[in-house]
């Protein structure tokens, strides 16, 4: 055999093989070593992508009307599986609420802040479709609670408001969502909340009460009187969020329960006020003036682009949602018309108990339903103006 057969074939041979096998884990392995921000994220393990594909069958053979099912598509889910945050998280993390939740709304949760950005191929189409068209290349404005005497009450002979609350959600710097916190850590950042809270002083001045420990029937009447938040919430039941429950939650409220302080539920804390009848000025006021001086006491986390982070894409950027308990009779006699003008105001209806729930004696809880890509000043005014008009409405019928 000549000399240049012998180097040919070996080379041809060698060439071959490195190909073939390229090709092999192109098209069949995750990729060796998917970075995330420059770190290493290992491989997700053969058990998770098989509960991922199944999922996603699921999901794809129900009749879901989530956004989940709606932007998860064949091409997104295949580019998500493999990866991985530095906290560990997976595509499996992000979605199962909503694969086990086939009638949830959104039906994706993000286990860490990390995920906005590893699995943003998901999150973003569903954050521009639920925030009125927050596209990936906006961002979100700079914090600014606005004039607040600009506001006022919204129904003064308290004819058809109940009740007005305004909230705001926070996530304390250096912790993970739900998902991913261990018990201790749900532990010490009670303590921090309670300890922090324990230094308001004047009308917010109040107590911290762990659910470790409340009565039954004290922890009902205060879910009955829509302070405290409901217990084995299905959807973050799905979400891992959940887990060593009750150690870690707990209410923080004044004398009054006008301003309170939900800790580890959804949301590391939800800063609310709220108080009967329509005066959204003071409520929003009383809200201004806790959440700035708690800012000074905890840090939160805030992104560039997708302002204060939450566990949930709907309640990213401003995080708030300003809600009235409403009696629209006559507008509410035909729901979808109801929900048609109330749509058209940026609204959102709900049951008397929130998301998932069915109005009692007629009471509905009506707000703003964007909170990314305009101020806080911008999300309550557009509950304040929508209201009114629907206040407006009822009276002429
Ligand atoms: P999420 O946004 O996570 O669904 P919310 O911040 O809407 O949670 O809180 C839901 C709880 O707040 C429910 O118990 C509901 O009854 C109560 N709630 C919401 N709006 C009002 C209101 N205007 N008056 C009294 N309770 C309210
Ligand atoms: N229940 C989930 C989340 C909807 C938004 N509400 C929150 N985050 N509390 C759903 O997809 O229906």
């Amino acid at each position: 055999m000549n000399y240049k057969l012998k180097v040919t074939i070996p080379v041809v041979v060698c060439g071959g093989a490195v190909l073939a096998y390229y090709l092999i884990r192109r098209f069949t392995l995750p990729p060796l070593d998917s970075r995330v921000d420059g770190k290493a994220a290992a491989m997700v393990d053969a058990a998770t992508i098989e509960k991922l594909e199944a999922g996603f069958s699921k999901l794809q053979a129900s009749d879901s009307k989530s956004l989940l099912k709606k932007y998860l598509t064949k091409e997104v889910f295949d580019a998500l599986k493999n990866k991985k945050t530095s906290f560990g998280s997976t595509l499996l993390d992000c979605i199962q609420s909503g694969v086990e939740n086939l009638d949830s709304g959104v039906g994706i949760y993000a286990p860490d802040a990390e995920a906005y950005t590893v699995f943003a191929d998901l999150f973003d189409p569903i954050i521009e479709d639920y925030h009125n068209g927050f596209k990936k290349t906006d961002k979100h404005p700079a914090k600014n609670w606005g004039d607040v005497e600009t506001l006022g009450n919204l129904d003064p002979a308290g004819e058809f408001v109940v009740s007005t609350r305004v909230r705001c959600g926070r996530s304390m710097e250096g912790y993970p969502f739900n998902p991913c916190l261990t018990e201790a850590q749900y532990k010490e950042m009670e303590e921090k909340v309670a300890s922090t809270l324990s230094g308001l002083e004047g009308e917010l001045k109040g107590t911290f009460y762990p659910l470790t420990g409340m009565s039954k029937e004290t922890q009902q009447q205060l879910i009955d009187d829509h302070f405290l938040f409901k217990e084995g919430d299905r959807f973050l039941q799905a979400a891992n969020a959940c887990r060593f429950w009750p150690s870690g939650r707990g209410i923080y409220h004044n004398e009054n329960k006008t301003f309170l302080v939900w800790c580890n539920e959804e949301d590391h804390l939800r800063l609310i006020s709220m108080q009967m009848g329509g005066d959204l000025k003071q409520v929003y006021k009383r809200l201004v003036t806790a959440v700035n001086d708690i800012e000074k006491r905890i840090p939160f986390s805030h992104d560039d682009r997708l302002g204060f982070l939450t566990f949930c894409p709907t309640n990213l950027g401003t995080t708030v949602r300003a809600s009235v308990h409403i009696k629209l009779p006559k507008l509410a006699a035909d729901k979808a018309k109801l929900e048609e003008i109330a749509s058209k105001y940026h609204l959102q209806v709900r049951g008397t108990r929130g998301e998932h729930t069915e109005a009692e004696g007629g009471v509905y809880d009506i707000s703003n339903k964007r909170r990314m890509g305009l101020t806080e000043y911008d999300a309550v005014k557009e509950m304040y103006d929508g209201i009114a008009e629907l206040i407006k409405i009822e009276k002429t019928l």
